[in-house]
């Protein structure tokens, strides 16, 4: 089978045929239908991570079952699902305790992806931009098959990113002024959730005006193009001089977690959903943190509780109440994943979507 591979960072994926180990006890084999290309995957071909080439990026897919380890009851031949990325073993502590997005249990490290004796690495056990992949049958979540097999790839990094973070992180509620930071394929779904949560002003910043204008059809209220105007001073100005209640900052950047952080009101939260570089820092003035009251609060997943989010979102879904398939730009092949990676970085697509058929 076909798999898109980065054997070098900083290079062009290469495609490659390779092979899929043996099912282990609790896996499940999916053939691919849909992955999304989120900036995500753009870090680890970019930046030194701890997924180390040769590996097989993707982490926004949704397929159908193929096969399943005997053990699997969960999950069988034939269900379309969608692929959560992670460890999510629904024993340790922290799953136990429902934040699951913290679960401490490593990802398995036997090879999923083979090739005589070369083992190819999987991103955040999922790996998606390949035709079939083994996976933790404990990451899948049925789909219904009303919903569009590109829509229900999204329910696996972008929207549920998005979404959680208002609803399930920050808890925004009804009437908060709202600022996101970054409408990119995540952004734009704070941004939804922003406006579902009942926000008031929700106040969308980035650099392309197009991904402005979009963010007005996904409830954003105000629109500020920082690279025309301070978006420190144009959230205050739109905010009784005060500040929003909450920041979102979705790039992972020092200087806009830093405008998220001074942008927020006295008492208010900056969430940084945004991963930075393992070497990046931001400072802070230590008295204006303590006298401010505000809180940095850190977003990994949106919190995700992929059991129980995931079904609710594709309700939500089903019932007209959230978009998904307006986040989806341009559809590519999967020998086409890096001109996907170059539509995202000219900034021309929300999503752009790798299909498999
Ligand atoms: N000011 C305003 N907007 C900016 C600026 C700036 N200085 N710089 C860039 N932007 C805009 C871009 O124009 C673009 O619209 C947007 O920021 C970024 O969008 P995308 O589509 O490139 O990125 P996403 O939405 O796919 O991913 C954003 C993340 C923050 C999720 C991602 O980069 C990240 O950090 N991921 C790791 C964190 C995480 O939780 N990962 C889980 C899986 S994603
Ligand atoms: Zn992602
Ligand atoms: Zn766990």
């Amino acid at each position: 089978m076909k798999a898109a591979v980065l054997w070098e960072r900083r290079t062009p994926l290469k495609i490659e045929e390779i092979d899929l180990a043996d099912l282990q006890p609790g896996e499940a084999r999916v053939r691919m239908l849909a992955s999304g290309v989120c900036h995500s995957d753009l870090h680890h071909i970019n930046r030194e991570t701890p997924f180390k080439p040769p590996l097989v990026l993707g982490h926004e897919g949704a397929g159908v079952v193929d096969a399943v380890s005997p053990d699997v009851k969960s999950v069988k031949p034939g269900d379309r699902v969608v692929i959560m990325f992670g460890s999510k073993c629904g024993t340790c502590h922290f799953c136990h305790s429902g934040e699951d997005y913290l679960c401490t249990t490593p990802l398995p490290d036997h090879p999923r992806f083979i090739r005589k004796d070369e083992r190819f690495a999987q991103l955040l056990g999922v790996g998606s931009f390949a035709e079939y992949v083994n996976v933790t049958a404990s990451n899948l979540v049925r789909v219904p098959d009303e919903v569009p097999i590109e829509c229900a790839a999204l329910l696996a990094c972008g929207v549920t990113t998005g979404l959680g973070a208002v609803t399930t992180t920050a808890k925004v509620e009804p009437g908060s002024n709202v600022a996101v930071i970054g409408i990119g394929g995540v952004g734009m779904n704070v941004v939804q959730g922003a406006a579902l949560a009942g926000a008031n002003r929700v106040i969308a910043v980035d650099l392309v005006e197009r991904k402005l204008e979009m963010a007005h059809q996904f409830g954003a209220t105000h629109m500020i193009n920082a690279s025309e105007t301070d978006p420190v001073q144009a959230i205050k100005d739109l905010t009784h001089g005060r500040g929003a209640d909450y920041v979102f900052e979705v790039i992972g950047r020092p200087n806009t977690i830093k405008q998220a952080y001074d942008a927020a009101r006295n008492g208010g939260t900056a969430v940084v959903v945004g991963l930075g570089a393992a070497d990046e820092e931001v400072s802070f003035n230590l008295a204006e943190l303590m006298r401010s009251g505000k809180a940095i609060q850190g977003c990994f997943y949106g919190s995700v509780r992929p059991h129980m989010d995931v079904p609710r979102y594709i309700d939500m879904y089903l019932n007209g109440r959230i978009k998904i398939d307006q986040l989806i730009s341009r559809r590519f092949r999967l020998d086409q994943v890096n001109e996907a990676f170059d539509a995202m970085q000219a900034g021309e697509v929300a999503r752009g979507v790798i299909m498999y058929e």
